[in-house]
């Protein structure tokens, strides 16, 4: 891989990097399709957390690469929708739970990255906006769909129709990222994150984000026995005897993650 970074850390927690700062991290054709490739990998180790974040201080990711795109055929442009949007399946309907450490920019494919994460953790310096609009495109890696699942549709469009960037403040106060830390600190805190989050049963945080991704795409009455479903399978699991036989017995857990 010549653009993105993995790091498999003891605790169960993996830190994908995008690297290409001579362009802010833009995403091309290659380094979506290495983000892809890393992430597949990923799910089949089975990490018990992936954060994604953007090599250097200045850039999560300033976008895809309008250079690579101003020559792209209109199937051209389809297929790089494609990679992008199977990526993009690989953060948010993974069972594997995912944080965005954003650092800087995050433009337009930037933010869809971040978007398609379960949580965002934005250093004081992140920038987040969809400029397409102004380049005669659209959000074209599950923006349009993602941004009003997430903020809302109006408050979605605004930022897709104005291309508007705003500040993490902002960001935050709209739903778009969870918590605000330090210039230097997103990828610490998002590891702080991410041990709170292995400290727990594997199978349960698994099940419990396939659960809530349910409520996004069905009615109140399906999501709920769905639920119901999900909690029942998990009296199955070693890690439920486990977690439960610890509180009662007042020690510390041990998961084995199955
Ligand atoms: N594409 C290509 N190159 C870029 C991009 C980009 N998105 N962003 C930055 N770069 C390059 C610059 O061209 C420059 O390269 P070089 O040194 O070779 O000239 C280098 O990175 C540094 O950038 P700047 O000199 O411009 O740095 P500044 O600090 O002056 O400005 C900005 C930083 C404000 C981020 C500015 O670079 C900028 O506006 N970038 C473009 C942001 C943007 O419009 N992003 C949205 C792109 S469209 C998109 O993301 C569509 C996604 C949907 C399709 C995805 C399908 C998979």
């Amino acid at each position: 891989m010549d653009y993105v970074k993995l790091e498999r850390g003891d605790d169960g927690v993996a830190v994908l990097t995008i690297d290409r700062q001579e362009k802010l991290n833009a995403l091309d054709p290659q380094v979506v399709e290495e983000i892809g490739q890393s992430l597949l990998e990923l799910e089949s180790e089975g990490p018990r957390v992936i954060i994604v974040t953007g090599a250097g201080e200045k850039s999560f990711v300033a976008g895809a690469d309008i250079a690579a795109m101003s020559t792209m055929d209109p199937l051209e442009a389809k297929r790089f929708a494609e990679i992008g949007h199977a990526a993009m399946a690989l953060l948010d309907k993974s069972p594997i739970p995912t944080i965005a450490a954003v650092n800087g920019f995050a433009l337009g494919g930037g933010c869809e990255i971040a978007i398609a994460c379960d949580i965002r953790i934005a250093a004081e310096n992140a920038l987040f906006g969809f400029p397409e609009v102004g380049l005669g495109i659209l959000p074209g890696m599950g923006g349009t769909q993602r941004l009003p699942r997430l903020v809302g549709p109006a408050i979605a469009k605004e930022l897709i129709f104005t291309g508007r960037r705003i500040k993490a403040e902002e960001a935050r106060m709209i739903g778009l990222v969870n918590h605000i830390v330090p210039q230097g600190e997103a990828l610490k805190a998002a590891k702080e994150m991410a041990a709170e989050i292995a400290a727990n049963g594997p199978v349960a945080v698994r099940h419990a984000k396939a659960a809530a991704n349910r409520a996004l795409d069905v009615d109140l009455i399906s999501g709920l026995e769905y639920e119901a479903d999900q909690f029942a399978l998990l009296f199955a699991t070693e890690d439920a005897s486990e977690g439960m036989g610890a509180f009662v017995e007042r020690r510390k857990a041990e998961f084995k993650g199955r």
